[in-house]
């Protein structure tokens, strides 16, 4: 038998992905999930629905409704979400961009689920990507750009401490200075982040929406073509 009442409209399931998200309802999120691919909904607005309903989780968090284990499960249910709706995302997103991004989450932060998406998004769209993981050390990004120097490089990191790994990770980035080219352009993703941590930390880019951040990686690498 079905877990849904009746026919639900389309806007109806969407808020019940975002509700039942929230409350950490793993049974009912995934057959939903399913139930909204079969329909031929859009992967992109499934996961932007996970997001919001992400953020509702970490203000459940601060706002001591939920511990830390109902962080942990809700970064569960999203991974589960994302190996279903990958495959139609990989299908949808198709793109001839070339260029080289090395991605990591900076030391300190442990986060993935969003560079995970970035770092799909980008191969999609044609980047080649080097994602260094997670609680990436200053020196390791510098040891990568000095081997292999990347078209654009993206920093991830949601809670405060990231920022200041950022930050120093940015000030070594920009001594590394390569005969012949210009500073390699530095964008920074997480949905904490805003227009005051870009400026502390020194990047060139901010983003909290993975499709923008490979608007921004598409402009960088044409205006290197131009020059
Ligand atoms: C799930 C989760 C976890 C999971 C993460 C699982 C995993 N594998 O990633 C676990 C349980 C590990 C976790 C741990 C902690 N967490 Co946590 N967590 C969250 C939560 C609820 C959701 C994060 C998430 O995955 N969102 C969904 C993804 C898709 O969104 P996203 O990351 O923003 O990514 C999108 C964009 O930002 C962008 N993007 C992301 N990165 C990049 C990079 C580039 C280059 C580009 C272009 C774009 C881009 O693209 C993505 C798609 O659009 C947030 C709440 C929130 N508001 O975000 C708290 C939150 C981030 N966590 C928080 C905290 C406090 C913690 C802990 C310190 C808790 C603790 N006491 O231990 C630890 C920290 C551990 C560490 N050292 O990192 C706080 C941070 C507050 C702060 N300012 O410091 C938050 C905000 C919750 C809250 N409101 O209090 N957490």
């Amino acid at each position: 038998m079905s877990i849904f009442k009746g026919e639900m409209a389309t806007e109806e399931r969407r808020q019940g992905l975002i509700a039942h998200l929230a409350d950490l309802d793993e049974t009912y999120v995934l057959k939903l999930v399913q139930r909204l691919l079969d329909e031929g909904q859009d992967p992109l607005t499934i996961i932007k629905d996970c997001e919001q309903a992400m953020r509702l989780v970490g203000e459940r968090y601060e706002g001591r409704e939920y511990y830390l284990s109902g962080l942990i499960m809700a970064g569960e249910i999203f991974r589960e979400v994302m190996a279903m709706v990958q495959p139609l995302m990989e299908q949808q997103l198709a793109g001839s961009s070339s260029g080289r991004v090395l991605l990591g989450t900076v030391q300190g932060d442990i986060h993935n689920i969003g560079k995970g998406i970035v770092e799909v998004a980008l191969r999609c769209y044609g980047f080649t990507v080097e994602d260094l993981g997670v609680d990436v050390a200053p020196r390791c990004f510098l040891d990568h750009v000095e081997n292999n120097p990347p078209d654009v490089i993206g920093l991830s990191g949601l809670i405060t401490v990231a920022y200041e790994s950022m930050k120093e990770t940015i000030g070594l980035l920009r001594k590394k200075i390569i005969p012949g080219r210009p500073p390699i352009p530095i964008i920074i993703g997480g949905g904490t982040l805003n227009e005051t941590v870009c400026r502390f930390v020194g990047a060139d880019f901010w983003t909290t929406d993975a499709l923008e951040g490979i608007r921004i990686c598409q402009q960088i690498v044409k205006k290197a073509a131009e020059r």
